[in-house]
């Protein structure tokens, strides 16, 4: 892991339909994420967060090729993936503060440009693989990961200048039990692998969390970990804008990121979906600064 962190926050909810969203970073650092990283003896940059521009109402109320707030979206997602780059290059380990998880569009986009087999953790309850012709919602934050691998509408797949960001058999999602028809097809199809809630049942974390760092140490020179906070059980993270039961529990969660942290295997990191007007006394950010802290290398004894 490197020595320097770099958070940036990325105050974006015009990925989906409930706002409060863009508060997020807010809550995250007021749940201590900097106190907790630098306790852990890194040196931190807050880098501050992204402007996103609101779209007017004729663009609020349309939506073309069912893609909710493409333009502010897109924009938001460029300005993002230009700093992501900016850290790399300054030797630092980005970590990005959501918002609504539209905002990996951008993260990739920076990241997968030092990388020439990046691989990708996708830690959530959704697959986030809709295109705009697949998605039940047009909300832009069911589809990142289809846009990461190609998929989608250009302007959200070319931001950077260059696609696919990641090869498909370059990704591990964990944590899944809500998948439209047309994710399950597209998994199928271009075989990503996927650890849904019943294998983390039957196999259990550890065996999970060994199994994908050994697939993707044998294949990727870098691992992004996005971690959508619904990937954990409304229980454990009831500040999130669409909230599926049944979900990964806090201490599975701590162990999973614990054992990444034991594998040294990532390269850059981004937490999303933190509301903290769902919330309850901000506890779904202090599970995300509490998770980071295992990421980073805490330990209890
Ligand atoms: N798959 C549904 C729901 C959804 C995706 N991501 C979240 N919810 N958080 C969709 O709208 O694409
Ligand atoms: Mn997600
Ligand atoms: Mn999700």
């Amino acid at each position: 892991m490197k020595e320097r962190i770099s958070i940036i926050g990325v105050p974006m909810d015009l990925g989906q339909m409930r706002r409060g969203v863009d508060m997020g970073p807010s809550a995250i650092r007021y749940a201590g994420v900097v106190e907790r990283l630098e306790g852990l003896h890194y040196e931190i940059e807050d880098k501050g967060d992204i402007k996103i521009g609101r779209p007017n109402r004729e663009e609020e109320s349309s939506s073309l090729n069912n893609l909710r707030n493409l333009k502010a979206v897109s924009e938001g997602n460029l300005k993002l993936s230009e700093q992501v780059d900016e850290v790399i290059k300054s030797g630092s380990f980005p970590l990005v503060l959501g918002g609504d998880h539209s905002i990996a569009i951008g993260t990739l986009a920076g990241v997968s440009k030092h990388y020439k087999e990046l691989g990708v953790i996708w830690y959530d309850a959704h697959g986030d693989l809709n295109t705009g012709d697949t998605s039940p919602s047009g909300n832009i934050h069911g589809m990142p990961l289809a846009v990461s691998i190609g998929l989608g509408d250009e302007t959200l797949t070319r931001i950077g200048g260059y696609t696919p960001k990641v090869k498909p058999e370059n990704i591990v999602i964990i944590g899944a039990r809500s998948l439209d028809e047309g994710e399950k097809e597209l998994i199928k199809e271009k075989g990503i692998k996927v650890y849904t809630m019943h294998e983390i049942d039957r196999l259990g974390m550890t065996k999970v969390m060994e199994e994908t760092i050994q697939y993707l140490k044998e294949r990727t020179d870098g691992v992004h970990l996005s971690l959508d906070l619904d990937g954990l059980d409304p229980h454990d993270a009831p500040g999130v804008g669409t909230p599926v039961i049944g979900g990964i529990s806090y201490r599975e969660s701590h162990l999973a990121m614990e054992m990444l942290a034991e594998s040294d295997i990532i390269t850059s990191a981004e937490f999303v979906e933190v509301n903290p007007i769902l919330d309850e006394k901000n506890k779904t950010a202090t599970v995300a600064v509490a998770l980071m802290g295992s990421l980073f290398g805490e330990k209890l004894l």
